[in-house]
């Protein structure tokens, strides 16, 4: 089926553009709250709504039934200068209620005052059981054609264009939790292609914690705070999530990756993304393929550092929803390119041995290659949380020609779950109607009413066979685009509640997981594990986890065992000698810097030229630049003055990718242990450095950061007691020389090498 021209695709990409020319990365750092600065006395004068910010777009204008309507966006959002009811009855006061008297009692007349309580009373809906914290973007995905061979799905076809809307979200806190917790992370996509919404549900593991559905309510039962008295909050490390994966072997893989790098993101923009089963794929020809979906970021796949995680939980919760909102605002389009493994379709199932239903396991790259089929572009972000980004509705059986399931358990439940949590979350059967979730393909469903039923449905016959509409709607075949399912052969036996036998075999791929690891990445698993059963109270769940442990591999094992002060149990199963895959480790190459953050330190009289040089670098090389000085305003007023980002008080290191410091500030008036804690008086007094700033260089370099330094500024860090000769240190006298090596350095993400592996 050939595909059809969006017109509102065209305008998306239009709007995109302006938003590329109205970003001026030349003076702004993104995050201003408002497309307009605020005024400092309260306005006077009606105006109507202001615009949304440049970066910002709502759901592409389509009615409820699938027609694009071509209005405005802003035609959704409020509008008028004057405050009214929900009715449009322009209202006078909303201070005061309407009282017999000016001291009361309030009159149960006051209509306004109940609307307005009333409609906040129900702000709410609930949240999502798992996945509940969650950011959103917009964006297009364009198809290479290199998957046309094997899959009819027009999305996929060569040079078209489909609007995409993309959820990423930690999967155990509750909405108000913590951006940077160790936890698996969503990456749900949403094509509005022209056959029809196409989700695809993954995560940014490969892998998941069990094999069957069912298992589904227990593995999150453990997961979640426990509720007798409802904590830990969104995080693992507690012992009824250990409890469980201990018991239950099977979760030993994913739990593995939780525990890597892989479970504490630095960015989403810097995550991959999988989608976990194994879908099956239909050409025109009906010829079928077994795939494999993986998400390839643009920027690589990087990590925190644990202690950084912890740290940025509590000083910036909303850390990856503001990394990806303001990369979005100041141009940097994180990018993905969708990538398919592909299987023959055999009647067992297994490629190479691995049971290709099974979710627990991955075909390593090196065994099946991933062919890029398309590239996805973040390009705009909501311009309403509750409307897009909570409301969107992603469903695994939203499927189009071309894309099919397995018979995986884990999908097959999942197939029936998500319809189902939408109806609670949504409050009814017509969460499609809602304005994210509408199908940009004409919807004629015969499915009628229900609660917030927004199509106007015409005709008398929403049923088949008719003849009072004239019979329609018609059915469509193969040729007319038909979503048909593959007649796939179902192995015939009997009824059992069991699973084949190769699904038996929960330690090889951990193992394999954990041979592919550089020494680094492993210690990075051991500090995990050692944390998480640290903080376990139950000591039969410790050493049932180094059972499990020992059965991946012995190092790993009496590493952990030896944090915990446990002997080292013998491994239970024979170990396995599987290939090591080095495209699962996240290290040893250069990336792009898009969006990345800059520090530059400065004690206001420092070489300012330098410093106005080195923010002009950074953002030319597409990262933002945060000045950081004393106290907040702007430095050097008379001349080209620098805006000052974060005063010393207000900084942390977590928020920035590099430092580069421009000279050594001695400690400010506001530097008293009274005032802030951070501010050690006995840092200052025997460096006679701002002993924020201190803080700031030793965290930077304990958490493998680059680090600058020119002019004065190599006084602070000696001050701050960094080695200047060690990795990822660059110190000279030319400003520019120093942040462009600078930028070299954090290429490789962080410099390991600081800091030699034990294992
Ligand atoms: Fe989900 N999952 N899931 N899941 N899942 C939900 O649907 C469920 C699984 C994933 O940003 C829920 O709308 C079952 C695997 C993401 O809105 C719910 C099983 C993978 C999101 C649900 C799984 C995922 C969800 C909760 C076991 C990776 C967030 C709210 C069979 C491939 C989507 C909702 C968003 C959300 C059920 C397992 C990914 C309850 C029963 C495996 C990214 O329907």
């Amino acid at each position: 089926m050939s595909e059809k021209k969006n017109p509102l695709t065209a305008a998306a990409d239009k709007a995109v553009d302006a938003v590329r020319e109205a970003v001026d990365p030349g003076n702004e750092i993104p995050g201003a709250p408002s497309s307009r600065p605020a005024p400092v006395a309260e306005p006077t004068a009606p105006a109507g709504p202001l615009p949304p910010k440049a970066d910002q777009r709502g759901p592409d204008t389509y009615s409820p039934t699938g027609t694009p309507t071509g209005a405005p966006q802003q035609d959704v959002a409020q509008s008028g200068d004057r405050l009214t009811t929900a009715q449009g009855a322009r209202l006078h006061d909303t201070d005061h209620s309407l009282k017999a008297g000016p001291r009361g009692p309030v009159l149960l007349q006051d209509h306004h005052l109940r609307e307005k309580i009333t409609h906040f009373d129900h702000e709410r809906i609930p949240e999502r059981v798992v996945h509940a914290r969650g950011a959103a973007a917009h964006g297009v995905f364009v198809g290479y054609g290199a998957a046309e061979g094997i899959t009819r799905a027009a999305f996929l076809a060569k040079d078209v264009r489909t609007p995409v809307f993309v959820r990423f979200s930690t999967v155990l806190g509750s909405r108000g939790s913590a951006d940077t917790v160790r936890d698996t992370r969503g990456f749900a996509t949403k094509f509005y292609t022209s056959e029809g919404v196409f989700d695809l549900v993954g995560n940014n593991i490969p892998v998941f914690f069990i094999q069957d559905a069912i298992k589904f309510p227990d593995v999150i039962h453990a997961g979640k705070p426990h509720p007798d008295r409802e904590i830990p909050q969104a995080q693992s490390a507690h012992d009824t999530f250990w409890d469980f994966v201990t018991l239950h072997t099977e979760a030993t893989h994913h739990t593995l990756w939780n525990m890597s790098d892989r479970g504490i993101p630095r960015s989403y923009r810097m995550m991959e993304g999988f989608g976990v089963h194994t879908f099956r794929l239909v050409n025109a020809e009906g010829a079928t393929t077994l795939v494999k979906f993986h998400w390839k970021p643009k920027l690589g796949v990087h990590s925190l550092v644990w202690e950084e995680a912890q740290i940025t939980a509590g000083t910036d919760p909303d850390f990856h929803r503001r990394d990806l909102a303001d990369a979005i605002e100041s141009g940097a389009f994180p990018e993905w390119e969708l990538g398919v493994q592909t299987f023959p379709d055999t009647e067992e199932q297994m490629f190479e041995g691995i049971d290709l239903l099974d979710p627990t396991k991955i075909v390593p790259e090196e065994l099946a290659p991933v062919h890029p089929v398309g590239m996805l572009t973040l390009n705009a972000n909501p311009s309403n949380y509750f409307a897009e980004t909570e409301q969107v509705a992603f469903h695994v059986g939203h499927l189009v020609p071309g894309i099919d399931v397995t018979n995986d358990p884990l999908l097959q439940g999942r197939l029936f779950s998500y319809v189902d949590t939408q109806i609670t979350r949504l409050g009814g059967p017509n969460f499609g109607q809602l304005p994210i979730n509408r199908t940009h393909a004409p919807v004629n469903d015969m499915l009628r009413d229900g609660m917030h039923q927004t199509a106007v449905h015409s005709g008398v016959a929403p049923y088949r066979p008719n003849s009072l509409d004239g019979g329609c709607p018609f059915m469509a075949g193969a040729d007319t685009g038909a979503y048909i399912e593959v007649p796939a052969e179902v192995p015939a036996g009997r009824k059992v509640r069991d699973a084949a036998a190769s699904f038996d075999d929960h330690f090889s791929q951990p193992r394999l997981f954990w041979l592919s690891m550089t020494p680094t990445e492993r210690e990075h698993i051991i500090a995990a594990y050692t944390f998480e059963l640290g903080k376990c109270y139950e000591q039969a769940v410790k050493e049932r986890a180094l059972k499990v442990l020992a059965n991946i591999d012995g190092g790993l094992c009496a590493q952990v065992a030896t944090g915990l002060g446990l002997p080292v149990p013998e491994p239970e199963t024979a170990l396995t000698d599987p290939r090591p895959s080095p495209a699962l480790s996240q290290l040893g190459r250069r990336w792009p810097l898009d969006g990345r953050v800059v520090g530059i330190v400065t004690g206001g009289a420092d070489d300012l030229d330098g410093v106005r040089a080195v923010r002009a670098a950074v953002l030319d090389a597409g990262m933002v630049p945060l000045v950081i000085a004393p106290t907040g305003g702007t430095l050097d007023p008379d001349g080209e003055s620098v805006t000052v980002q974060r005063s010393f008080a207000a900084v942390r290191s977590t928020e920035l990718d590099a430092v580069v410091v421009a000279g050594a500030p001695a400690p400010a008036a506001d530097a008293l242990g009274a005032r802030d804690a951070k501010a050690d008086e006995e840092v200052a007094a025997a460096t006679d450095l701002d002993p924020r700033v201190a803080l700031l260089l030793t965290e930077a370099y304990r958490h493998g950061k680059a680090l600058g330094a020119w002019g004065g500024g190599t006084a602070a860090l000696r001050a701050a007691g960094i080695d200047l000769t060690a990795p990822a240190v660059a110190t000279g006298d030319g400003a520019v020389a120093v942040v462009e090596e600078v930028g070299l350095l954090l290429s490789e993400h962080r410099a390991w090498d600081r800091f030699a592996p034990a294992v």
